[in-house]
């Protein structure tokens, strides 16, 4: 699926203010969107991560892609894409996972979020489509609507623990550690 495999975006990091917007819909599924998707995965299985939204690379659409398969010679790569999705379904059930962020680079923190959701979205050919998903894939599609929403997992912490982090991450750049 993914034509080109070269990047040409770079991951922006917090406290940078594209992390905090609200990304727009995409009217259409052309070749300049697949192309963006293909740039994203690029970028996204070089990091490496298992997921990557649009505003992560300074864009401020609604598009983002993930990937959980293992990356072993065994495992078929299985690039997701969603453009505009939308929440049909949440369960009432909660599930806690510990969750990092490229853009907060070496943090992670426990989450709570709906432990089933049902998306509906655009893929990557155009179509309609729908998924239901739990565990780490669920947490993976909440997570990536979320930065759509200008909303980062560390913003589900108080401010105290998300300005510890902030400040790592900082002092990670000041160290040229990233
Ligand atoms: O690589 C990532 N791992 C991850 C782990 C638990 C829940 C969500 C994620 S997404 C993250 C990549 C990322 O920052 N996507 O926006
Ligand atoms: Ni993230």
């Amino acid at each position: 699926m993914p034509m080109s495999t070269k990047k040409n975006y770079r991951i922006v990091t917090v406290p940078d203010p594209v992390l905090k917007q609200i990304a727009q819909p995409v009217d259409k599924v052309d070749d300049a969107i697949r192309t963006q998707m293909d740039g994203m995965l690029a970028v996204m299985y070089d990091a490496p991560g298992i997921g990557l939204a649009a505003n992560q690379v300074g864009l401020l659409n609604r598009v983002f892609v993930m990937d959980l398969s293992s990356r072993t010679e065994e495992e078929e790569p299985n690039p997701i894409c969603m453009v505009n999705p939308q929440i049909l379904y949440e369960s009432e059930e909660m599930s806690v996972m510990e969750e990092g962020c490229l853009s907060i680079p070496k943090q992670y923190a426990e989450v709570e979020r709906p432990a089933i959701v049902r998306v509906k979205y655009i893929d990557y050919n155009g179509k309609d489509a729908e998924l239901e998903a739990q565990g780490l894939l669920s947490h993976c599609i909440q997570h990536e609507m979320d930065h759509l929403n200008g909303m980062l997992f560390i913003d589900y912490l108080s401010t105290l623990k998300r300005n510890i982090m902030i400040k790592k991450v900082h002092k990670l750049k000041k160290q040229n550690l990233l």
